[in-house]
Formats: C-alpha cells, structure tokens, sequence
C-alpha cells in the first residue's frame, strides 16, 4: 500500500547554530486555511502533539493542506529548538523564535499586567491566584499563549504556541516561546489587517455566543451581600436612586460553610424568594459556585465524586486534598467527560431556584497554605482520549478551569435550555470565551489598577476574550471618592461592567461616596444603557466574528505608529472612541486617530466622565436612559451622525428577544442605516435589513454632528427621515 501523502510540505531539516549554541530548526508547515498555517518542530513531534484544547474544532487543526508555496518565501517563519533542562537529566524546554521587522508592535499575552504594548515585556502562562498583583506580576488568573503582531505598515500576524504547559512568552527580542512538556504545534495567521488577523483567531478558536441580554448591563457585586436583607436593600438602593443597574451578584457568603451548592438557611432561607422578589424590580441574579468540595463524608456533593470516582489524584493514585475556604477540599477532575457531566448535573436543582447566572471562582485551582498556590504539578488527571490522554496536572493546570466552565455551561444550558447561560470564570484557557466571561481577578484600588483596567481588557479581547472587564473600584482597599468616580466613569464602558470590592472594605455602590461621586456614577451608568443598542450590536457582531467589542485606538488606523502605544483609550466598535483620563491629575494628553472625529455628548457634562468622540462616516444607534434591560422596549431608536468627507455615513443595530434561542432561527433584525448628503439635506435611511424579525413600530431620532454643532429631525423607524446638515 503506497504511503498517506502528508500534507505537509517536505522541508529539509536545515540544522541552523543558533548564537547560544543550540540546534534550531525551520520545521514543517501545512496550511489550514486563507494566510493560516500550522508549523511543527519536525514531522514526528506533528505525529506526537496532543489535540488542541483551544480549537472549537480540534480535528480541524489536524486536516492541513499542502502549501503551494516554497515555505522560505512566508513571511512569518518560527524556529525550533530544544533548551537543555537545569538539571542534568531534565527534558528542558521546547523554544519557538519568530522574527520581527524593525516597527512591529506586539500585542495580545493574554491577561498581562502592564502597558497594552508588550514589547519588552515577558508574561507567563500559569494561571494564578494573583491577589493584590501588581505591574510586574509574571502571570495571573487566565492564560493565552497567543501574540498579536503588527507591522509597520499595518499589515498583521498572529502566533498561537499551541500548547497548555507552563509557558513564556518573551517579547524582549522578537517572539519567543519557551514551554515546558513536549514540543507543540505553532499556528501562524497572516491579515493585511490586526482585524482581519482577529476574524482568523475566531475562525479557529470559535466565538462567545450571544450573551442574555442583561449581562451586557451592570452588575453590582461584593464580597459579600450578606444576609439577604442586604442583598435586597443594595438592589432597591438602585431603584430608589434611580441608578440603572440589572445584576445582582451573591458572593461566597450565601454558602452553608462554603459547601458549593448548598445555603446559609440563617442568612439565605429562601433562595427562590430572593430571586422572584430581585426579579419583580427588573434584577437578575448570579450565585458563586468554587471548585474545591469539602472533603466530609456525607455531604452529598463530596460523596458523589468519591463514589463515582471522579476526583483528581496525587501522584501516589489517593484522592488529593487541599486546603481552600471550606478547609480541607478534594478537587474534581474536569478532564473526563464523566466528571463535567456530573457536575454539570448538579446546576439542575441550584438553577431550579431561579438563578439566572452563575460564578465560577478560585478555579486556577487555587489552593491555600503552599508556596505554589495551587495543585502539585505531579497530581494525576485521568484526562479523556480526546484530550490527549491521562497526564499530570502540569498539562492540565491552565485547562482546568476552562474544563470547569465548560462543565459549569452546560449545566447552565441543560437546566434552562430555552435561555442563553451566562457564566463568569475567573481562571480560563486560551478558546474558554466559548464558555465564559472572565474578569481581571483581584486588583486593588489604587491608581496604578485604574490605569491598568483599559490595556489588561484590551489585550484580552486581543487575544479572543471580548467579554471581559475589572473590578471596577478595586477588589483590595478603599481608594478614595475620586478614583472611584473616574474609574466608574469609563468602566462603565467595557463590556462586562462590575462594581466590585472585597471583604472588610467601605462600601462601594455607587452611592457610597457621597452626592457628588454618585451623580458621576448614575451618569456613567446612563451612558452605558444609552448605548446599550450599540454594545448589544458588537456583542452580535463579535459573536460572529470574533472581533472585540472594545478595541485598541490604534484600529482606527493600523498604519499610525503614533497610535500604537495608546492605552488611556478604546474604541467601542470601528468609530466611537472613548478617551479617559486614568491618571489622578488628569494630565494625559490623548494621542487621537487621524481624520475627523466628532465630540459625542450623550449625558450631562461631567469632567470625571470619558470623552466620547464619534468617527465621520459612522451612524451610532443609542436608546433613552432606561434603569435596566427589561423596562421597556427600544423607543425612540436615536441615530447620532458624522458624514464623511463624501457625505455619506453608515451604521448597523441587532436586535433580537434578549433572551432565548430564537434568534439562532432568524428571530433577529440586523438594520443597516445609510445617512446621504444631498446639497443641504441629508436623507436617513433603512439601506438593508436581515432576519426575520419584524421592525418595531417606533419613533426615530436623527442628530447629525458636524462642525461641532448638532442638527435633529424625527420621524418613524423604517421610513426616510430627513435632516438639515448641521
Ligand atoms: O469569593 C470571594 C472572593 C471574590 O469576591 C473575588 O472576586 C475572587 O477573585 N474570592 C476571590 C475569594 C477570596 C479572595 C480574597
């Protein structure tokens, strides 16, 4: 029988001699698809390497073509080596090292403290219990071995070290990757854009599914509301203050002695109570469930996963225990199907209640009262073929979490299967989007974390996690009434937006600071829920792309270096920039975009609020101020309106039920607008709708900027409206 052709290329093996004295070699590459190629050390460690934990879709990353070109010729090339271990003996690392032209700008790493420009910087993937870090944390809760890279000309590349050992990311001289475990396969994609380098990313490693529509509100949190007086008394100070909030979250207090999926009967009686009565005011719930079961016999969680034998073991083959909130814990192990099915099972009862979201923690897995903060690396999972395998837990360390989600999300489903799950993790794996929102952990209320907050969700959604944000606030400490007006201000603007702080603490609701600080924060808020049709609709667009929903300014213009350190800014979509000032004098001089970019007031002027700048040629959708998601329907629909030099603009809104799975039908209505110039009127109008959805009958205001003045018309959604140019 003649040999399978393989699809790689046949390359020599050129032996280069690297400068520190180690074998290098090109490796093979095989195509997967437009500009997207996987490369392996060597035609055997092709053979050896486990599936992808990351891929949505792991037998894709196997199904390579053949490249039609002499591989030499690709413009993004790694080399492979071997590093010696430390110890005579040891199989030390696998090392890939990319090149970089003079002018590129290096992006991504995952959830990296620090500047968004990761030049110069190394970040280590092991997910970590980092309380309190700090600017030179090497690694933290989530990990992405994945950079993003930008050349001077504005033309991209993304590199994934396809593997989810322990591994650095070192972008002091070009791109290096240094992984512990065997050598992995490296997947380059190529994009005459970061963007479409971005939309290849999410081509590979799926997308976040469409989020209930209450998720995209703001969520109120602290370590915790406890007893459930308070819980109710913290989500009726919204209502009575008229602060526009939709989630209330129960923290670990609300547990019987931290046993997940039980109930504090003194502080929490009636669970299901709490939820129809949160509910009754428009507020939705998320409950926290931890990873660590404590390890007594007859508790029923503990006893299932012992019976069932599901739990993670030490080296010696004995259920390990450690040591977490509820004292001594043994750990499931996520790695086999039977044990997320189990525990997928167990949210069927806890979601019964009434719950609508869930929050899953400490799941690195952190482990207390050890220098490693987490599990021994020599623990054993019994990891499912189709994830390579049993293995040692420093294979399955960074996948852990992602694992949980993953078992946490289809409990979630399975118990509500009509409508979307939201889920929030705090550890995650490079692909866990699919599963989870995440969060930046546990930072503190100081300046340096109020600055911190835009690169670290910034360089997340750059590395496939869209739905992402901090504690707005700070986790650890007070801080003071001004930087939690300013952080509130533009955290208010991310994608997932959380008031949040830890136990012990002042109170941080909005409110909380006096009269001043809460006018800030009820502004902040309204401009979030104006623009909910706007964040709502790049939710939509991410889930099918896998775009950001905040992005880096330099997206606005690839090719302007002057861009490409800016972090006191984002762009929500393509056009509308939010500039903050996240430093306590308010001294930061915004580098802006080139071309025009028209101030945008959509609340009352406040300086501790961000600068919002609107791009011409852009048509933003916005709503009135509504105190949550579920109040009332989208009425009037206002159009805000830059004409570009041509006088033209364009703009698209999804809607769709909020909730349910209707719209996977074609229950949506996906409306682009078209704003045309004609001498000294400017005729608005529907260009071309998609699904099924029919339109609302409702009013439509139109605000064409210009020049710094405004002009307005209304009429009715769906038919012409025209407008005087400003
Ligand atoms: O469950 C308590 C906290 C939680 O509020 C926080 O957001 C997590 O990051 N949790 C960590 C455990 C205790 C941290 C001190």
């Amino acid at each position: 029988m003649p040999a399978r052709p393989s699809p790689f290329a046949a390359i020599a093996l050129v032996a280069l001699v690297a400068a520190a004295g180690h074998a290098q070699t090109v490796g093979v590459v095989g195509v997967l698809g437009d500009g997207i190629y996987r490369w392996d050390a060597s035609e055997a460690a092709r053979g050896a390497a486990v599936p992808s934990m990351s891929f949505e879709n792991p037998a894709s990353r196997e199904q390579t073509r053949e490249i039609a070109v002499d591989p030499a010729g690709l413009a993004t090339r790694p080399r492979f080596q071997r590093e010696p271990g430390e110890q005579a003996g040891e199989g030390g690392r696998a090392r890939v090292e990319i090149d970089i032209a003079p002018g590129t700008s290096l992006y991504g790493t995952g959830q990296a403290a620090g500047p968004l420009l990761r030049n110069g910087r190394v970040t280590e993937c092991w997910n970590t219990d980092a309380y309190g870090y700090q600017d030179d944390a090497p690694s933290l809760y989530t990990s992405h071995p994945w950079v993003l890279a930008v050349r001077a000309d504005g033309t991209a590349f993304g590199v994934l070290a396809d593997t989810t050992y322990r591994c650095e990311i070192d972008l002091r001289d070009g791109i290096v990757f240094r992984a512990d475990g065997p050598e992995f396969p490296v997947i380059v994609i190529e994009g005459a854009s970061p963007q479409e380098v971005m939309v290849g990313l999410g081509s590979l490693m799926g997308t976040i599914a469409m989020p209930p529509r209450w998720a995209i509100g703001y969520h109120q949190c602290r370590y915790s509301y406890n007893p459930e007086s308070r819980v109710r008394e913290v989500a009726q100070g919204f209502r009575d203050r008229n602060i526009p909030a939709d989630v209330i979250w129960m923290d670990i207090d609300y547990m019987h002695g931290y046993r997940v999926f039980t109930f504090d009967h003194e502080q929490f009686p009636d669970p299901a109570g709490l939820n129809a009565w949160l509910d009754t005011i428009g507020f939705s719930n998320v409950w926290m469930i931890d990873p660590g079961v404590k390890d007594e016999p007859g508790y029923f969680v503990r006893d299932e996963m012992i019976d069932r034998n599901l739990a993670v073991l030490d080296s010696g083959g004995e259920v390990y225990r450690g040591e977490v909130w509820p004292g001594w814990c043994v750990y499931p192990d996520y790695t086999m199907a039977d044990t997320r099915q189990w525990w997928a099972g167990l949210y069927r009862d806890f979601m019964g209640l009434g719950i609508d979201g869930v929050w899953n923690d400490m799941n690195e897995p952190a482990v207390f009262n050890v220098p490693t903060k987490t599990m021994p690396e020599d623990n054993q999972h019994r990891g499912d073929s189709a994830l390579g395998g049993p293995a040692t837990h420093d294979r399955f360390h960074n996948v852990y979490a992602m694992l949980m989600v993953q078992g946490t999300r289809e409990g979630v489903v399975a118990a509500n299967p009509n409508l979307r799950p939201f889920v929030l993790s705090r550890a995650n794996f490079m692909g866990g989007h699919r599963y989870g929102a995440t969060w930046t952990g546990d930072n503190t209320a100081n300046w340096y974390h109020v600055d911190a907050s835009i690169p670290m969700t910034l360089n997340l959604g750059l590395s496939g996690q869209p739905f992402c944000g901090p504690d707005i606030g700070g986790f650890a400490e007070n801080g003071t009434p001004e930087m939690f007006q300013r952080w509130i201000g533009f955290g208010a603007l991310f994608p997932f937006a959380r008031g949040h702080t830890g136990k012990g603490n002042i109170d941080k609701e909005p409110w909380a600071f006096g009269p001043e600080v809460e006018a800030t924060a009820r502004r902040a808020l309204e401009q979030r829920y104006i623009l909910l049709p706007h964040l709502y609709t790049l939710f939509h667009e991410s889930s099918v792309t896998g775009m950001p929903i905040a992005r880096p300014t330099f997206f606005a213009d690839p090719t302007d270096q002057a861009l490409r350190g800016e972090d006191n800014s984002f762009l929500l979509g393509d056009g509308l920039l939010v500039v903050a000032q996240t430093a306590p004098l308010m001294d930061r001089v915004p580098v802006m975009p080139r071309g025009v970019w028209e101030p945008l007031g959509l609340v009352a002027d406040d300086p501790a609020l961000p600068d919002l700048f609107l791009r011409a040629g852009e048509i933003l959708p916005t709503g009135p101020i509504v105190q949550h998601t579920r109040e009332r329907p989208l009425d009037p629909l206002t159009l805000w309106i830059v004409l570009d030099e041509s006088g033209r603009a364009e703009g698209t809104l999804y809607e769709d039920a909020g909730d349910g799975l209707e719209y996977l039908e074609g229950e949506y209505l996906l409306t682009t607008y078209e704003a045309v110039r004609q001498g000294d009127l400017v005729t608005v109008r529907v260009r071309e709708t998609e699904g099924q959805m029919p339109r609302p009958s409702r009013r439509i205001v139109v605000n064409v900027l210009g020049g710094g003045r405004v002009s307005s018309a209304q009429g009715v959604d769906g038919q012409d409206v025209l407008v005087p140019v400003p």
